[in-house]
């Protein structure tokens, strides 16, 4: 069944399961011919990512070094002034980002929260960039509120499958992410949301989230697929590492599924060889964090990102959200 659009919201876990079960070659070739139906093949979309509020935070998201309960010596912060902002949104963009991704350690901001948020989201679009928060759950009117103010994405993930949930996280249900994630719809803002693998998690699990975050309603115009960055102090330091070729599959699986959708090689890529990376951007992943840091861990030198498009001939993606979505022209 394909609505609309075009696009499937009916994948099976049999299906998908076949999918990362094909010859590495057979998956990486079907992926890689649906991207070039859908997007221009060297043309990688670049975020940069700036915490806004560091640490302390309530949930217990056992991945995450921002959890009061894991014991990381994060330095917790309160919410940054805009000033500071303003500085680093304007350093992203002189290094070639086109969106600037804010994140909070919040279980939900309040309202009080929302107003400074909202006055960073007027000032970094001031500047001429896309704008995307992560502030954990929403309610409705809270998303129609960012959204009247013109923010762009909103990113909220699933994280994993449904069944392997409860393993990662107790503090927050599956459905509370659902939930957010209607809200954030319905108001019209572009819907950034992905996961995390490597967190020992199986196989069926990658599918597993794969399958839900394919059978939304719409497809999310970003999907971020983090591999886990293990910090010492949180319970999944220590994790069986992926083995790399199974990231790439896990990419090349997302692509084949949200044809249209923007897949982000997202946490992770300090750990990845050139080499790797560029198998997980022939299989179809097309956006990067920029910028020596994600929120509190390390991302690679944007000089060396910069020579490794070089090596590639790959070149930024333009930003696509004055015609409100992230859906790229064809090549
Ligand atoms: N507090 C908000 C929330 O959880 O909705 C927003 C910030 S939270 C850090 C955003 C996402 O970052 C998480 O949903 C998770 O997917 C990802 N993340 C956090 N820690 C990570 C880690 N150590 N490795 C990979 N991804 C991570
Ligand atoms: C997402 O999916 N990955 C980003 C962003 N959304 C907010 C966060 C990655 C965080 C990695 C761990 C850290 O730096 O704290
Ligand atoms: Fe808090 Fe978000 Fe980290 Fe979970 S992932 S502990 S909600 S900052």
């Amino acid at each position: 069944m394909t609505n609309k659009t075009g696009l499937r919201h009916d994948w099976t876990r049999p299906e998908v399961e076949a999918l990362f079960d094909m010859p590495f070659n057979d998956l990486l070739f079907q992926a890689q011919q649906t991207h070039r139906r859908n997007f221009d093949p060297n043309a990688v979309q670049i975020s940069t990512l700036l915490s806004v509020k560091t640490g302390a935070c309530p949930e217990d998201c056992s991945y995450c070094p921002q959890s009061a309960g894991n014991d990381t010596g994060l330095e917790r912060e309160r919410l940054l002034p805009l000033d500071d902002v303003m500085r680093e949104a304007q350093a992203a963009k002189d290094r070639g980002a086109s969106r600037f991704c804010m994140g909070a350690a919040w279980r939900n901001p309040t309202d009080k929260n929302l107003d400074r948020v909202i006055e960073m989201i007027e000032g970094v679009k001031g500047l001429g960039l896309e704008t995307c928060v992560t502030l954990g759950m929403l309610t409705q009117p809270q998303a129609q509120r960012l959204s009247e103010h013109g923010l762009d994405y909103y990113n909220h993930n699933l994280d994993t499958s449904p069944e392997f949930y409860g393993d990662i996280i107790t503090t927050r249900t599956y459905g509370d992410r659902l939930e957010t994630l209607g809200h954030v719809r319905e108001a019209g803002i572009n819907v950034c949301c992905g996961g995390i693998v490597g967190m020992g998690e199986s196989r069926q699990d990658r599918a597993g989230l794969l399958v839900e975050l394919a059978c939304l309603p719409t497809h999310p115009e970003s999907v971020p697929i983090n591999l886990l960055v293990q910090v010492e102090g949180t319970p999944l330091f220590g994790v069986e590492s992926l083995d790399s070729l199974e990231f790439v599959r896990s990419i090349a699986v997302a692509r084949i599924l949200m044809p249209e959708s923007v897949v982000r090689l997202s946490a992770g890529r300090e750990n990845m060889s050139d080499e790797m990376q560029a198998l997980c951007f022939f299989a179809g992943a097309n956006s990067i964090f920029h910028g020596e840091k994600l929120l509190t861990t390390g991302n690679p030198d944007a000089d060396h990102d910069q020579q490794l498009f070089a090596r590639l001939g790959i070149q930024p993606m333009e930003p696509h959200c004055t015609a409100d979505t992230d859906r790229a022209v064809s090549a």
